[in-house]
Parts: C-alpha cells; structure tokens; sequence
C-alpha cells in the first residue's frame, strides 16, 4: 500500500519527547513490515530518499482519538519506543492504512 499522509513526531527512540514536532507532508510506502516515508510524491529518483524506514515488527497502530486537531488521524509506536501521529486524506484510506499496519 502506498499514498500520501501527513505526520508528526512524537517520540523518538527510547520513548523521548522529539525536539521536532511540526507536520509535515509526505508520501508512505508500505513494503512488507518496512513503512518508507519519502519527502517527495513518489520514489523514483535518489533525491526523494526516505528518511529512516520505520521497521513495524511489534508495532502498535491505533486510530487517534485523543488527538482532536486534524481529523483522520492514527498513531503508530514502533518496539524501538518511537511514535508518531499520521493523518491520512480520508476517512477510507485512514481504515486502509491502519488494517495494512495492524496486518505487518
Ligand atoms: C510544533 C508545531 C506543531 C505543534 C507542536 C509544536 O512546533 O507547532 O504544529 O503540533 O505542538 O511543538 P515546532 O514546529 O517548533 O516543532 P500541533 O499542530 O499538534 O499543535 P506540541 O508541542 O503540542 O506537539
């Protein structure tokens, strides 16, 4: 599954409050249990290199319902204690997004 979403850091690894927390605008990738987030609209070139892959083994994706500012929203905690909020363009590509995550 791929497509564009929004997200904002919350934790970094070990849990720690991330010193960043502004949206940003990117496009996901979901390959197998490897979520690549690129800057860019899709992966075709070198320059739109993915930030870190975030790796899913043992992650925990849930829809936001805390979080009240921007609606289609999830949240997704890796097993290296980092966090993060997405929001994604509707509320069907939230559900898609969250049933692949939950399934990886
Ligand atoms: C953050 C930015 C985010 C905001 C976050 C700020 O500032 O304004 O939009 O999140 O609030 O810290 P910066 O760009 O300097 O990192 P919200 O849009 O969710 O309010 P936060 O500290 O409550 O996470």
């Amino acid at each position: 599954m791929e497509g564009p979403l929004e997200r904002k850091p919350v934790l970094h690894v070990g849990g720690r409050k991330a010193s960043s927390r502004t949206w940003g605008t990117f496009y996901a990738v979901l390959v197998r249990r490897t979520l690549c987030v690129y800057h860019e609209h899709k992966y075709s070139t070198k320059s739109s290199a993915s930030a870190s892959p975030l790796h899913l083994t043992g992650a925990v994706c849930t829809p936001e319902s805390d979080y009240t500012k921007k609606d289609n929203c999830f949240r997704l905690r890796l097993m290296d204690g980092s966090e993060y909020l997405f929001r994604a363009p509707t509320p069907e590509s939230l559900h898609q997004w969250v049933i692949k995550l939950r399934h990886n």
